[in-house]
């Protein structure tokens, strides 16, 4: 199922239950987009919360949209969802009698701001206030139960939606664990988290949901030579034969940080 993985399919492979919608903050249906490349608006920095500043889109993922601050780098782009409490349009931070700022790693002298600022929003596309959707309420209690399955953003690769299962649940919290991944991606969030979505949102909001990992538990075979290059076959349950090399058999060390990197993803 790598280009047309089916929950109906996968649930009835895995014995796998739903989450119900009941339990998401996200609205049953998504909202429309009505965001476009190139429009501009008002966002925290996600790296500097107490910060408001100018935000261009520059990537449309279903209710998603990817921005980029003004002023800063391409490598911090960050995703909302179009009925994000913390975006808003050009203007709302003036009126609130807040001032926009430089984001974080602002790549000029903090003195052209001010010039900056006029420059980025002279002749801007705005995004119109409805494209701005109202946040949906929150659910009451936390409804997730240990095994549910659901879609997650994939926090180390934000443009990816996985299946996950909800492995742990502590007081406002879950545990987002991704199948078929070790583990290196799996984060605790609220359960009202934006970052989580019922089964079926994806397909709903034709927004690729990528196929489960293929990795599963491994067995470790190590071959040592004296004082040659010896070979380790790191054989996956799901199949997958993988072998590391080290330089010698007394460096052991380099074998351990080989297998923690290989264990990483
Ligand atoms: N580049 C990575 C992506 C892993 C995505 C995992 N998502 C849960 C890899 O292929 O290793």
């Amino acid at each position: 199922y790598q280009n047309n993985f089916s929950w109906e399919d996968y649930l009835k492979e895995t014995g796998g239950v739903p989450a119900p919608h009941t339990a998401f903050k996200q609205p049953s249906s998504p909202p429309a987009n009505e965001f476009k490349v190139g429009m501009k608006l008002e966002a925290q920095d996600p790296r500097n919360i107490t910060s408001t500043c100018v935000a261009t889109i520059v990537g449309l993922q279903g209710p998603r949209v990817r921005l980029r601050l003004d002023g800063g780098d391409n490598k911090n782009d960050f995703w909302r969802l179009v009925d994000s409490s913390d975006i808003k349009p050009i203007g709302w931070c003036e009126k609130h009698g807040g001032l926009l700022q430089p984001p974080l790693g602002f790549r000029m002298n903090a003195s052209s701001w001010p010039m900056f600022l006029l420059r980025t929003l002279n002749g801007a596309e705005m995004a119109p206030l409805k494209a701005f959707k109202k946040e949906p309420p929150t659910p009451k209690s936390n409804l997730f139960e240990v095994n549910m399955k659901l879609e997650a953003v994939d926090r180390k690769n934000p443009h990816l939606i996985c299946p996950a299962t909800v492995a742990a649940v502590r007081d406002n919290q879950i545990f987002v664990s991704f199948d078929g991944w070790r583990g290196a991606f799996d984060y605790w969030c609220d359960y009202d988290s934006r970052d989580i979505f019922a089964c079926g949102t994806c397909s709903m909001a034709a927004i690729h949901l990528q196929a489960p990992g293929q990795k599963g538990n491994i067995f470790i075979v190590v071959h040592f030579r004296a004082k040659t290059t010896s070979t380790h076959s790191l054989i996956t349950v799901g199949g997958d034969v993988q072998s590391l090399s080290i330089p010698t058999p007394d460096n052991l060390s380099v074998f351990w940080n080989m297998l923690d990197k290989f264990l990483e993803d």
